[in-house]
């Protein structure tokens, strides 16, 4: 590896460091100060290449918050006194019979990316046998939470899940939650903009307005009115969407769910099954022939999300679309509405850039993620994009390179945003140095 690659290898590993807290590791020291869901999947990812401890901690830990059913939650709590709005005493899970009894956790989830990282912790893992029986350990876990899903958020059987949260998509102010968002009346006077301790840690100007954490808190203050009873909230939430990167995470985590139930000599099968129904179901319901891309639906007002993002082109990771939907995503990803191969900008800005309302810097109206490039350059490789899979792999290492380990960056000029010292940033860099082919 070149000299300044192993430097900046280096400052990542540190910035993973500084953010293990001995049981599990904080997204930031101060904006983030608990243990979020896929947070953690993608930290394992990073830290399986050096501390294999640490990443099968990580993902157990976090499996410490798993709710009686299933459910895991999108925040655990292991310290309540970490100062986070909307902390602990916010959310009150012990209102339902099924939240944990010793840990305290947020009552919503995040993406299903669990699986995939506890499988890539076994084919990446320098000791095998510590691995195996690690995933004998997480598997009945991870059984659980996909079970939970297709369970409790999937009413119609159609084999896409619902999320019922902006933070349930871990894109939490992107530009498809406006129109569902728009119809009912805000009190904006109900939540006092005094309690967010998010604008004193970083410039207000990169993170949600106050409208968008009235609507955040509202639906909280609901699913708590309802002790978190799915049935309950099924009929009452105003936000009941089928998110695009949502299922994807889900077939692809099935999938892998499937291989590790293989490994530990136990049958595949029904894992494949769920995960190719699922995969279809995203073919059926969320494809946009017109554009070239996956959008979302609304399960409230029965109708499509047309707005165009990232997370549409997402669905290659999994390997949903056919060869002929992938070329066409191919060619909307290489335009100027989001970045063409070695253009001036980067790649690959969270929303079309030509749409309204598109930002280069605020959260996740169109800056760019490292997370979502991570997914995005593996489902471009599996396709057998490679050229502009290594165009987006290029700006997951020249972005912190260059700009620092930032939670998002301008998709022209580059500048970092929100917070620094991020840990999935740093994970993922560590990972893609990492690989042996890239
Ligand atoms: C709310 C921790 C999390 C990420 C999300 C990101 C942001 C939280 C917040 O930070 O969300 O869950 O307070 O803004 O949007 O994807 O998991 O890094």
């Amino acid at each position: 590896m070149e000299h300044n690659l192993e430097d900046l290898l280096r400052r990542a590993q540190k910035v993973l460091d500084l953010n293990w807290t001995g049981e599990y590791t904080r997204p930031a020291p101060r904006l983030y100060p608990h243990q979020w869901s896929w947070d953690s999947a993608f930290i394992a990812i990073g830290n399986i290449h050096h501390r294999q401890d640490r990443a099968e901690q990580e993902l157990l830990s976090l499996f410490r918050g798993q709710w009686q059913n299933g459910m895991l939650p999108h925040i655990v709590f292991h310290n309540p006194h970490a100062p986070y709005f909307p902390g602990a005493e916010i959310w009150h899970c012990h209102v339902s019979p099924h939240a944990p009894r010793d840990l305290e956790t947020s009552g919503i989830v995040q993406p299903p990316i669990h699986a995939t990282a506890a499988w890539w912790i076994y084919l990446h893992a320098q000791d095998q046998t510590q691995a195996k029986s690690f995933l004998a350990e997480i598997f009945p876990k991870l059984k659980a939470w996909h079970d939970y899903l297709y369970r409790e958020r999937d009413p119609h059987h159609e084999a896409l899940v619902y999320i019922r949260h902006p933070w349930e998509s871990g894109m939490d102010d992107s530009p498809l939650w406006d129109s569902v968002f728009h119809a009912p009346p805000l009190d904006l006077t109900k939540f006092s903009a005094s309690h967010r301790l998010d604008i004193r840690i970083v410039d207000p100007k990169d993170r949600p307005t106050h409208r968008d954490y009235t609507h955040y808190l509202d639906l909280v203050h609901l699913f708590r009115s309802l002790d978190y009873d799915e049935e309950k909230i099924q009929k009452a939430s105003p936000f009941l969407v089928q998110d695009a990167l949502f299922n994807t995470l889900l077939s692809q985590s099935e999938q892998d769910l499937a291989q590790i139930a293989t490994i530990l000599g136990k049958d595949g099968r029904p894992f494949q099954d769920r995960s190719r129904a699922t995969a279809d179901a995203v073919n059926q319901k969320l494809w946009d022939a017109e554009h070239g891309l996956y959008i979302d639906f609304d399960l409230v007002r029965n109708q499509t999300l047309e707005k165009h993002t990232a997370a549409g082109f997402t669905p290659m990771f999994a390997g949903i679309p056919s060869k002929e939907r992938a070329d066409q995503m191919l060619e909307y990803l290489n335009s100027k509405a989001f970045c063409p191969i070695h253009g001036t900008c980067y790649a690959v800005p969270t929303y079309d850039k030509k749409s309204s309302g598109f930002s280069s810097r605020q959260y996740w109206r169109g800056p760019i993620w490292l997370n979502i490039n991570w997914i995005l350059y593996h489902g471009l490789r599996r396709y057998g994009f490679h050229d502009y899979a290594q165009w987006v792999r290029q700006a997951i290492i020249d972005l912190p390179k260059t700009y620092g380990f930032y939670e998002y960056y301008d998709p022209d000029e580059g500048a970092g945003h929100g917070t620094e010292d991020f840990s999935w940033t740093a994970a993922l860099l560590v990972d893609v140095l990492s690989e042996t082919s890239p």
